[in-house]
C-alpha cells in the first residue's frame, strides 16, 4: 500500500494527508504519484520509438537508465541468503535476478516525491476530469457483467472499484512498466526505506514463486504498484484473487477482472459496506466549524448540516465533516465507507477523489460549491511563520509543523474576526501580511 512507504497504514504508496493547506502532495496525481508508470521517451536511430521495455530494446544499444554497480551485485548476493531463509528457491531468485541491474533513475524518483503540493480543487479537476469520467462509464459498459459479477460476489458497488481503476491505471492505460524485481531490489540496496522494500522483494519473489506471473511480466511503477489498480507486493501476496478462475492472480493481463476483483477483495477485507455512500457534499451553516467528530446525519441534521438539495441526509451511519478546502471550500459529509478507501491510498484528497469519480461515473452531479480558487497559498516555511506569529498572539496553534490542520484553521478565523476580516479560514499570503501588520 501506498500508504506504508510513508510509515502510514494502507494498500499503497503513502502520501500524507494535508487537508487544509487545501495542498495535496504532488504525488498523489495519478499519472505523477509512484503508481503510475515512468515512461520516459527515447529516440533510436532517429527514430522516435515507444517505451523501450527491456525486452523490447534492440540488441546493442545501452540501457540508458540501468548502470553497473558491482557494490550492488554485492548487496544482491547477500540478499539471495535472506530470501532462500524465507523459503525462497534458489532457482526462483536466480531466475528472478537474471539481468537485474542497479537502476539510479528510480532512486531520483524516490528522492524526488512529495516536494511539490497541489491544491485540493486541482487535485479533483485532474482526478475527476471530464475525461477521465467519461471514459469511466465507458470501462463500466464494456466492463458491465465482470463488474457485476465483482459486485455480487464481494458487495462492493461497480462504479467504485471502477473509480479506482481510473484513479490508479486510467483504467489500465498506465500499469507501470519497470521491471518489478530491478527497481524493488535497487530500492531495498539504497537504504532509504530499505526493510520496507526489501520485504516488498521478498513478497514479489513468493508471487513469482507462486507462479501466478513470469519474471518478463512482473512490471510495475517505479515504487513497485503493479497492474490495474496497482497493488503492491506485499498487499498482492495478502489480498489478490483469482477470479477468472485460471489458476493465477494476473492483475497485469489486458483483461482487469483479477485486478478488479482484487480490489473489491481489498475494499471488502477492511470494511466496505454496500449501500453506504462513501460520503457526499452537503451545505453546512455559514461560520460552522468542524473538528473530527461523527455523528448520525439526522443529529447533523439538527445542527444545520443538510444534503446539497437541502434535505436532510439519511441515517448511514455515523458521519463526520469534511472541509477539505477550509470553511471557504466545499464541505462533504464522509461515512466509514470513505475510511476503507483510504486503506487504499490514506489521503483524504484520494479517498475524495475515488468516491467522487464513482458517483460521477454513476452519472451523479458535480461539487456545487466553489473552491477558493483565486486564494495566494503560502509557502511551508511562511505557514510555519504563520503558525509562529498566531501562537504569538495567544492563539492554540498545537504544533508549528507548517500543517494546516483543524487547529490551525480555527487559530486563523479566530484571528481573522477578532480583526474584522472575513474567516474564511485560509493560510494565504493576505493573512500573513494581516499577521504582520496587526
Ligand atoms: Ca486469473
Amino acid at each position: 500500500m501506498r500508504a506504508v512507504i510513508l510509515g502510514l497504514s494502507g494498500l499503497f504508496l503513502g502520501i500524507s494527508p494535508s487537508w487544509a493547506t487545501g495542498a495535496v502532495e504532488e504525488s498523489l496525481r495519478p499519472q505523477s504519484r509512484p503508481g503510475a508508470a515512468f515512461t520516459p521517451a527515447v529516440v533510436l536511430n532517429d527514430v522516435p520509438t515507444q517505451v523501450l521495455r527491456p525486452q523490447m530494446r534492440p540488441a546493442g544499444v545501452e540501457v540508458f537508465h540501468v548502470t553497473a554497480n558491482p557494490e550492488f551485485d554485492r548487496w544482491i548476493a547477500g540478499f539471495r541468503g535472506r530470501a532462500l531463509s524465507q523459503g525462497i528457491s534458489g532457482q526462483v531468485f536466480d531466475r528472478a535476478f537474471r539481468g537485474v541491474r542497479y537502476d539510479p533513475d528510480v532512486v531520483a524518483k524516490d528522492r524526488n516525491q512529495s516536494e511539490f503540493k497541489r491544491e485540493i480543487w486541482d487535485y479533483l479537476d485532474n482526478a475527476v476530469s471530464p475525461v477521465r469520467v467519461e471514459n469511466g462509464q465507458r470501462a463500466l459498459r464494456r466492463h458491465r457483467r465482470t463488474l457485476d459479477r465483482i459486485e455480487a460476489h464481494y458487495g462492493v458497488e461497480k462504479e467504485v472499484v471502477a473509480a479506482v481503476w481510473g484513479m490508479e491505471s486510467t483504467y489500465g492505460e498506465r500499469l507501470g512498466d519497470l521491471p518489478l524485481i530491478g527497481s524493488m531490489a535497487t530500492l531495498a540496496y539504497d537504504g532509504r526505506r530499505g526493510a520496507f522494500f526489501e520485504k516488498q522483494l521478498i513478497a514479489a519473489l513468493k508471487i513469482l514463486q507462486s507462479g501466478d506471473v513470469t519474471p518478463d511480466r512482473m512490471k510495475g511503477s517505479w515504487a513497485g504498484a503493479m497492474g490495474h489498480t496497482q497493488f503492491m507486493p506485499t498487499s498482492y501476496e495478502a489480498y489478490a484473487v483469482d477470479f477468472t478462475g485460471d489458476g493465477k492472480r494476473d492483475v497485469w493481463s489486458d483483461d482487469p477482472t483479477d485486478a478488479l476483483a482484487s480490489t473489491a477483495a481489498y475494499l471488502k477485507r477492511f470494511g466496505w459496506r454496500k449501500g453506504m455512500p462513501w460520503g457526499m457534499e452537503v451545505q453546512v451553516p455559514r461560520g460552522a466549524s468542524f473538528g473530527s467528530t461523527s455523528r448520525m446525519p439526522s443529529d447533523w441534521a439538527a445542527r444545520g448540516v443538510v444534503g446539497i438539495d437541502g434535505r436532510p441526509v439519511r441515517d448511514f451511519g455515523s458521519a463526520r465533516i469534511l472541509q477539505p478546502a477550509g470553511p471557504a471550500g466545499a464541505s462533504f459529509m464522509v461515512f466509514a465507507n470513505f475510511d476503507v478507501i483510504k486503506r487504499y491510498n490514506n489521503a483524504d484528497a484520494y479517498a475524495l477523489g475515488v468516491g467522487h469519480l464513482s458517483d460521477r461515473i454513476a452519472g451523479g452531479p458535480e461539487i456545487q460549491a466553489s473552491w477558493p480558487r483565486g486564494y495566494d497559498p503560502l509557502t511551508f516555511d511562511q505557514r510555519k511563520e504563520m503558525q509562529r506569529r498566531l501562537q504569538r498572539k495567544g492563539y492554540a496553534v498545537e504544533k508549528i509543523d507548517g500543517i494546516v490542520g483543524p487547529n490551525t484553521v480555527a487559530a486563523i478565523r479566530a484571528f481573522q474576526q477578532s480583526v474584522g476580516a472575513t474567516p474564511d479560514g485560509l493560510p494565504s499570503q493576505q493573512l500573513l501580511a494581516l499577521l504582520k501588520r496587526s
